[in-house]
């Protein structure tokens, strides 16, 4: 058994390496892990598996999942100081989601928002997209984890982790820990370039680490449609960037001039990212992989000990 006399609450969170990170991606999620990860022992995924269930090519996988490790390093983690690692490193998350596949019901995975989103959006409906709470479920609950930063999107997703953990506990004995998401008011759904939520699969973000002519083109972008002569898309991204009191008095100045706005963000933009870049550009590949191998090492020996606890209640082991 692992021990669980765990001095901190755990925290845990995971992104996909299925595209480039958006603002959104680093305000709904990113930022909230990097300014909660020293009070709690913390867990940073690179959900990897996750990410197969839209994509089809092995060069851009890798290269995602180089990429958004630079990303987390680039953001601030400290990887020293957690655990980062890689979903794939990990055999129990898909050991374990085939155990909640067995306890949670069709009904209720046909009530996932993100599933019935992704497929009316166009996205293939394969097996691994409808499963996808019961993975990240075992995501979770694998590692006792009480705490999970997350955009508004994944609320009900920890819902479904819930109710995993309140099946396997109802049907084998108290074994896994509920987890509760943390959304920050404000920041739970980032607005894309066309008002609607920030999503790599819309075509509508702003990379976070896109160069400043990138970010340029995506804020000049911005669907300016406003109420009263202030461009409210444009406002509501840049309210992440600056207090409102201060932008208030900046929107009734330039009124009207959506251009000068537009670029009064992209210098906002640029004072907290242009730093992040600098660090992200020392960072080497063979320090990703370095990364990931501690990571994965620190990983298993939790995952390893509450899985053999999980096949001793189930009944497999003889
Ligand atoms: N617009 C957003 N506002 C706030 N938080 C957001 N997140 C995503 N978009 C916003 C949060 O980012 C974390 C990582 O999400 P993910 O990589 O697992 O993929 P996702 O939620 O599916 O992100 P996308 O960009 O919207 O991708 P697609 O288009 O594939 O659906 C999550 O915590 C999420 O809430």
């Amino acid at each position: 058994m692992p021990s669980i006399m765990q001095e901190k609450k755990r925290l845990l969170t995971g992104l996909q390496p299925s595209g480039t990170l958006h603002i959104g991606n680093y305000f709904g999620a990113l930022k909230p892990f990097i300014d909660l990860y020293d009070s709690y022992d913390s867990y940073l995924m690179v959900v990897d598996y996750h990410a197969l269930t839209t994509m089809r090519n092995p060069e851009q996988l890798q290269e995602n999942i180089r990429n958004i490790v630079k990303d987390y390093l680039a953001a601030g983690v400290d990887s020293e100081k957690i655990t980062l690692f890689k979903q794939s490193d990990i055999a129990q998350h898909t050991e374990l989601a085939w155990i909640f596949e067995c306890l949670v019901t069709v009904p209720v995975l046909m009530q996932a928002h993100s599933y019935k989103d992704k497929v009316a959006k166009g996205l293939e409906a394969n097996a691994g997209l409808f499963n996808y709470p019961m993975l990240m479920a075992a995501d979770i609950l694998l590692y006792d984890t009480q705490v999970v930063p997350v955009g508004e999107d994944q609320r009900q997703h920890i819902e479904y982790a819930r109710e995993a953990a309140n099946k396997f506990n109802n049907a084998f004995g108290k074994t896994f820990t509920a987890p509760t998401e943390h959304i920050i008011d404000g920041v739970g759904v980032v607005p894309g370039t066309d008002g609607k939520k920030m999503s790599k699969s819309y075509g509508n973000t702003i990379p976070l680490f896109g160069t400043k002519d990138e970010i340029s083109k995506a804020v000049m972008g911005i669907v300016t449609d406003s109420f009263g002569g202030r461009p409210e898309n444009v406002y509501a991204i840049h309210t992440l960037f600056r207090p409102e009191s201060e932008l208030d008095a900046l929107y009734e100045e330039k009124e009207g001039n959506y251009k000068a706005l537009k670029e009064v963000l992209i210098e906002d933009m640029e004072m907290l990212v242009a730093p992040m870049r600098e660090r992200r550009d020392g960072i080497t590949d063979e320090q990703i992989r370095e990364v990931l191998a501690s990571g994965a090492e620190k990983a298993r020996i939790y995952a390893e000990a509450k899985m053999q606890d999980v096949k001793n209640k189930i009944g497999v082991t003889v």
